[in-house]
């Protein structure tokens, strides 16, 4: 029998299930039984490589930020949740105090505290603890791996929010992993008559398809740009109104660029090289804004909404599932991508 058993990031290639303490909530903190943990591809990652950009493992890093639980324990002044209420959990809490917070755009917070992005702890564990402010209650007919699953969505719901998706809108999305897919869900939901995605891998086109994209387009890594850009106005019947960029591919960036209608925007939401050469000119002289997307900000509401109503189907992005004694195993699959897996979820508690 273990009290905690945690998911400990020691090193490269480092990672050990250990038994720890239970922790105690603060005041304004809820103590979780942890129910689902999505694998994001950060935490393979700092696994595969010890660190993404300035932000390096070097303590030892409990992994996981994609997460479902339940209130077992209730801090004293915590009033939006009882024990037993099952919640999605926001991961990143910020200052609640700088001008980016008070402004409601508390992603840019420079002191946000995020589970797995080093040097703060995540929460693939057995029992965790979280600011009840940052836990959303799930209706009954919302399952833990769905509320595990408001954390990738949340991506897409503000990518589609920072591109300005609307009913009607043109949506090309680059990319079909997790957050090429819920960025193509989110795009739907909010109105996207005529989505096209893109990809270099099959298996994950098909499962675009079946989520709802009217079009793809296989793509290998030679593929030329221009003749690209003209497939997806042929298959679209005219120019993309929008762009969401979720490869990390610099070549997606230029045919993103290159794709969209004078007018539009595109938003970048894949992390590839920290310099990239893009046709910045014929964007400047066309109009086409090009926008970041960091995270989130108040989306965890609408992604549950999205959920909660039947207007998306977040679950069939689940291609494996593991136990959290199985962790190990779930990170090689993860690296491996063996099986074709798209997103690879952790159960931590047994009836899940
Ligand atoms: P992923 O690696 O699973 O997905 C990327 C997909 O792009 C893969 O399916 C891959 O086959 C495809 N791809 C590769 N080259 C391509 C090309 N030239 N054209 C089209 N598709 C191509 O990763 P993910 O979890 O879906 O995340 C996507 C990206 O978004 C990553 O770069 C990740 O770091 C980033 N991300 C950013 C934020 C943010 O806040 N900006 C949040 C989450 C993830
Ligand atoms: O779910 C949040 C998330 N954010 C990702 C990647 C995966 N999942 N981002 C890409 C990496 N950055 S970062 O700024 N960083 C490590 C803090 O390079 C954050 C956003
Ligand atoms: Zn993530």
């Amino acid at each position: 029998m273990t009290t905690n058993l945690t998911a400990v990031l020691h090193k490269i290639d480092d990672l050990r299930l250990e038994d720890r303490a239970i922790p105690e909530p603060q005041d304004h903190e809820v103590l979780l039984e942890m129910g689902s943990v999505g694998i994001c591809g950060s935490d393979v990652h700092y696994l595969v490589r010890g660190a993404i950009g300035d932000f390096v493992v070097k303590a030892p890093m409990i992994m996981g930020h994609e997460a479902s639980g339940t209130v077992a324990k209730v801090g004293k002044n915590v009033k939006n949740l009882k024990v037993g209420d099952r919640v999605a959990i926001e991961p990143g809490v910020p200052c609640k105090a700088c001008e980016y917070c008070k402004h409601g755009r508390y992603n840019l917070c420079a002191d946000i505290i995020f589970c797995a992005t080093p040097p703060c702890h995540g929460n693939l564990c057995q029992y965790y603890t979280h600011a009840a402010d940052f836990c959303f209650k799930l209706p009954d007919h919302v399952s833990l791996p769905e509320g595990a699953l408001l954390e990738p969505l949340s991506v897409g719901v503000h990518a589609c929010r920072r591109a300005d998706v609307r009913l009607g809108s043109t949506v090309l999305v680059t990319g079909a992993g997790p957050i090429g897919l819920v960025s193509l869900l989110s795009a739907k939901a909010m109105g996207a008559t005529n989505v096209i995605i893109t990809d270099i891998m099959q298996n994950r086109l098909d499962l675009a398809k079946e989520l709802g994209a009217d079009h793809t387009i296989l793509l290998d890594k030679d593929s030329d740009e221009t003749a690209i850009v003209k497939k997806i106005h042929a298959l679209l019947g005219k120019e993309p109104d929008k762009t969401i960029e979720c490869s990390g591919a610099e070549s997606s960036i230029r045919i993103a660029i290159q794709a969209t209608k004078s007018g539009g925007v595109v938003v970048i939401v894949g992390m590839g090289k920290p310099n990239v050469t893009i046709p910045l000119v014929n964007a400047l002289v066309r109009e086409v804004d090009i926008r970041g997307v960091f995270r989130y900000a108040n989306c965890y509401p609408l992604a549950l909404e999205m959920i909660a109503s039947g207007k998306v189907d977040v679950k069939k992005l689940i291609t494996h599932n593991y136990t959290l004694e199985q962790t190990l195993e779930a990170f090689e699959n993860a690296k491996t991508g063996a099986g074709g897996a798209v997103k690879i979820m952790i159960h931590c508690k047994k009836e899940n």
